[in-house]
């Protein structure tokens, strides 16, 4: 890709409206535009990054079994009136009408829509467990939208929908997600820690959130150290492998504001254990039985009888990743942005230094990367006009992990090669293509 072709807006300076590095970054280089309050239009850089941590996110969901479908954003009031959440839901739901008069809505989650679509297929308890999943845009009408897409009103997330036969099996689906998660945060090159949480709007009476430690969250957290010590690592995807690895985090407190218990955290967690910070909430999981399946009649056949499913729901905030991440990786006082590889906007820049009536370092450029194309590295070459250092700052601040200079430091074959925040090296391409490729592995 040639830098000049690109769609890619970037501003001189932060602008003054974000106040927190990832809602400023993503302004600043044109990842995102607003186009009203709590509302974004998704630009070709900020677009591939969030495309790539979906896929992430869905080849995890797939490991553990779930079956990925899609529902649409605008759903009936119907079922809402049977499960009860209409009226519960309050004004966080966008309410439309359509030309017949019906009452529609912009769905803010999808239990009862899923609930639906069960219901009317699945009747005996040997399709049991169903694990479904989508990833889709969902709507509330937040009070105060802010900093930018971390809490908007349309976002992206995936969702996904337990339904068993009974609790144990229940549990079950549900450790199956606890461990996805972690598996998602750890590619992510995240470390996100799951608190016990409240159940808000979505009911029931286990559930964790999943939030990363961060200055400019909006969670207060309550937590004992030791809880980032513990490891998923090779966990098998078995009832009681799965349970164990619950317990194992479980033996340590960590609980959202909502949870918060002075004394059980004092007594519990040692002096020099405490922690009592702030983090970003990315992902949150239930499990609430039969609080949807029973007002919409979602049984199945089991020994003559009729049994309501147990039902969990699992979300993932995939756009809001992109800005927990900056928060996470970004550097603001060098103004340079770290992207895991696996989720760069590019992998590698190749930045030619372009003299007057001289194409030949251009040329260069073009070589390399269509060497590189060919070894599937995902590349673009800065063509333009601007100045040696103000392009090298600038890919430095898009955050693209390795940079090719084709300048006065460069002799013959070599180049000067640099993987941001490290030495730079004069390496042959050849040798640059395996770093790279050794990197993505
Ligand atoms: N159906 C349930 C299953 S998880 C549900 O909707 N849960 S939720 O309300 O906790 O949302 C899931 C995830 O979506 C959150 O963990 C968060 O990462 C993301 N999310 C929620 N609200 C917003 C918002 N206003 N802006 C951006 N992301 C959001």
């Amino acid at each position: 890709m040639l830098f000049s072709k690109t769609f890619i807006p970037i501003l001189k300076n932060n602008p003054s409206e974000a106040v927190i590095k990832s809602h400023q970054l993503m302004l600043r280089v044109g990842m995102i535009k607003q186009s009203s309050a709590g509302i974004y239009s998704w630009l070709p850089l900020g677009f591939k990054v969030m495309k790539k941590i979906e896929q992430i996110v869905r080849e995890e969901q797939n490991k553990i079994g779930a079956q990925e479908i899609l529902m649409p954003t605008i759903q009936s009031s119907e079922i809402w009136k049977e499960s009860g959440r209409y009226e519960d839901y309050g004004e966080e739901m966008l309410r439309i009408q359509d030309r017949q008069n019906r009452e529609m809505l912009y769905g803010p989650t999808n239990e009862e829509l899923i609930t639906d679509i069960f219901r009317s297929s699945i009747k005996s308890y040997k399709s049991l467990p169903q694990l479904l999943y989508h990833i889709q845009w969902k709507f509330r009408d937040e009070l105060r939208p802010r900093f930018g897409i971390m809490r908007c009103r349309e976002f992206y997330m995936k969702d996904a929908y337990s339904f068993d036969l009974n609790d144990d099996d229940a549990k079950f689906s549900y450790n199956k997600f606890f461990l996805s998660y972690l598996r998602t945060f750890k590619r992510l090159d995240l470390s996100a820690i799951p608190m016990a949480a409240d159940t808000g709007p979505i009911g029931g009476n286990l559930s964790h959130e999943f939030v990363i430690l961060a200055e400019t969250g909006e969670s207060k957290i309550y937590t004992d150290k030791r809880i980032f010590e513990v490891s998923s690592e090779n966990t098998k995807l078995d009832k009681k492998s799965l349970s164990n690895l619950r317990e194992k985090y479980e033996k340590f407190y960590a609980v959202t504001d909502e949870k918060f218990d002075k004394k059980k955290f004092e007594e519990n967690v040692p002096k020099e254990f405490r922690l009592n910070t702030k983090g970003i909430e990315v992902g949150h999981i239930f499990y609430f039985g039969d609080k949807y399946s029973k007002p919409m009649s979602a049984s199945v056949d089991f020994q003559g009888k009729k049994e309501f499913v147990k039902m969990g729901s699992y979300g993932v905030g995939v756009s809001r990743l992109v800005g927990a991440i900056i928060e996470a990786k970004y550097d603001d006082k060098n103004e340079v942005m770290k992207w895991p590889i696996s989720i760069a906007p590019y992998e590698c820049s190749i930045i030619p230094l372009i003299n007057k009536n001289d194409n030949s370092n251009l040329d260069k450029a073009h070589n390399i990367y269509n060497y590189l194309k060919g070894k599937n590295i995902d590349t673009i070459v800065d063509d333009t006009d601007e100045n040696f250092s103000s392009k090298i700052k600038k890919f430095n601040l898009i955050g693209i992990p390795f940079q090719i200079m084709i300048g006065k430091k460069s002799e013959g074959d070599l180049f000067e090669f640099v993987e941001v925040g490290k030495e730079a090296k004069n390496l042959s391409i050849e040798d640059i293509a395996k770093i790279i490729i050794n990197k993505k592995k």
